[in-house]
């Protein structure tokens, strides 16, 4: 069957055929939306059923209770725009040339999956964050925040055309999406990319939900206080942590970006006896820290309610339509997220939190309702799971490997067993070293490679889940340590990484300086 398939596919990519059938049972091309946040961790739904218990998210469980959940689900290189660059290509940075969110700029020119798909005959959509500097294309409608967007108010680019909307960003892209989904031309197949800017960072919550939880306090990771010893110069040295690097504005002492008089008095009546209350305490140490994370947890949980609503609102839109049964519905975020494990927010790490991002697909007739996998599978792998699902090649370049098998409950015999990841920003935001490495089931090997963070470690997940103690260098791990070199090298050869990192130049990019340039003062737009 594997043969047939192979054989099948170089027939199709070299012109032969024009498309692979569709699975068994399958009548038409199945419609595909795709739900994308940012920086959404696992710890923030339900179905992942974090022991912390931070909060309830009915909406995105409902696609793992209807489909399949995975827990071992990986990004190449744990940061916004080459995460989206990875989900487009189907190929890892150094391949897509998308290596960091500071430099890069995407070359819309290069061969996509929904360019595939348009040309297979679906509509295509993308609404929210695209964040890859450069126009989308191989959308037929595309309408995107301009560089990170922002919460409030947020001025938009639809088609190349400035548009300033009111209220609220994750409510917009949600009714965007349905809009195009409403006027979309019924007789195609559609690929709609819904991509949320929440719950990023400022965590501006939609008004309606501050408060949301009441006066529960949120559990605190057990590695709030970590203090990185037995670990190296990267760790102890970064610009990430809920104590040093946590502003005034992440605190919501500052009110947040784009907002107006009327939205700010409900703001405020939320925020301000809050803000006074804790600068009349003069909090201090780790009191200071306690403080912040609970409201780090609030705002950041905050968005993520308004992230589930919209995935409800979109699952309704479908099941209304009668559109349920023929549509793959997958819910993923450009990566995790730290909620305070080791002192932290952001990612960027080859650790868990950050490595690991949400995925559950939903897909009826194939993917069994309630089941869970523990394969290790990326972001690299999306394109060809929703170019074989729509019976379309993949071509043999994609470096990311077809899911439907894992879908349908056959994980082949083959599958990766290893997974090589590699972080490129540095100099950069939050100082996070430049690293590669290789991830098992058990094990975590780490190359820190800048000349002044030159160091290996080594983790091992089984005693050390928490990945506070490298064991690199100890005798009791030399067979591990040799294996695990050797299966980095032999990744690093069949993915074709070069042995140098490119110099990544500063490449003129359009749509995304150009909006930032011309939006409105007021909204004060951050910088990428
Ligand atoms: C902004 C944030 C950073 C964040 C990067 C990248 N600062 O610069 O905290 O790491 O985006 O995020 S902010 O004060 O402007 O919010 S990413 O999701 O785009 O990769
Ligand atoms: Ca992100």
């Amino acid at each position: 069957m594997k043969m047939m398939n192979t054989a099948l596919r170089y027939l199709a990519v070299a012109g032969f055929l024009s498309a692979l059938p569709l699975l068994a049972g399958q009548a038409k091309q199945p419609n595909i939306l795709f739900i994308f946040s940012d920086d959404h961790a696992l710890a923030a739904i339900s179905a992942y059923d974090d022991p912390r218990k931070l909060v309830q998210t009915p909406n995105i469980d409902r696609v793992a209770r209807e489909g399949m959940i995975f827990n071992r689900a990986m990004v190449p290189n744990s940061i916004c725009g080459p995460s989206r660059a990875c989900v487009l290509t189907g190929k890892y940075s150094h391949m897509n040339g998308f290596y960091d969110n500071g430099r890069s700029v995407f070359d819309g020119s290069q061969q996509t999956m929904p360019k595939q798909l348009q040309a297979a005959g679906y509509q295509t959509a993308l609404v929210g964050k695209w964040h890859l500097n450069s126009d989308p294309t191989g959308f037929d409608y595309w309408d995107i925040l301009p560089g990170q967007g922002i919460y409030y108010n947020p001025p938009m680019i639809s088609m190349g055309k400035k548009i300033k909307r009111d209220g609220y960003v994750t409510d917009i892209i949600t009714d965007l999406s349905l809009d195009w989904l409403k006027k979309r031309d019924k007789s195609k197949p559609f690929l709609l990319m819904c991509q949320q800017k929440a719950p990023h960072r400022e965590w501006a919550p939609n008004l309606k939900h501050l408060g949301w939880n009441g006066n529960r306090k949120f559990t605190e990771p057990e590695t709030l206080f970590d203090d990185y010893s037995g670990r190296g110069k990267a760790e102890r040295e970064q610009d990430m942590t809920i104590e040093k690097t946590f502003t005034p504005r992440d605190a919501k002492l500052e009110q947040p970006y784009g907002i107006n008089a009327e939205q700010l008095k409900i703001w405020n009546a939320y925020y301000e006896p809050r803000n006074e209350a804790f600068r009349r305490a003069n909090l201090q140490g780790k009191d200071l820290v306690r403080w912040r994370y609970q409201r780090y947890m609030h705002d950041y949980l905050g968005c993520v309610l308004s992230v589930d609503e919209s995935v409800g609102k979109l699952l309704e839109y479908l099941d209304e339509e009668g559109l349920t049964e023929n549509t793959i519905v997958v819910y993923s975020s450009d990566q995790g997220f730290y909620l305070g494990e080791h002192g932290w927010f952001d990612k960027r790490w080859i650790f868990e939190e950050s490595l690991r991002t949400p995925l559950l697909v939903r897909w009826p007739g194939n993917v069994k309702p309630g089941s869970a996998s523990k394969d290790i599978v990326s972001n690299i792998d999306f394109a060809s799971t929703l170019l074989e699902a729509a019976g379309q090649p993949i071509p043999f370049d994609i470096q990311g490997r077809s899911l439907v098998p894992i879908l349908t409950g056959n994980t082949p015999a083959d599958w990766r067993r290893s997974f090589y990841y590699h972080y490129y920003e540095h100099p950069g935001d939050h100082s996070v070293r430049r690293h590669y490495g290789v991830v098992t089931d058990r094990y975590k090997l780490v190359h820190f490679y800048e000349a002044d963070a030159n160091y290996w470690e080594l983790f091992d997940l089984k005693t050390d889940p928490r990945e506070l103690l490298s064991v690199y260098g100890r005798p009791e791990y030399e067979v591990v340590q040799k294996e695990l070199h050797a299966e980095l090298g032999r990744l690093r050869k069949q993915l074709k990484v070069p042995e140098k990192d490119p110099e990544i130049t500063y490449p003129k990019r359009n749509t995304e300086i150009k909006a930032k340039s011309t939006a409105p003062k007021a909204a004060n737009i951050p910088a990428a």
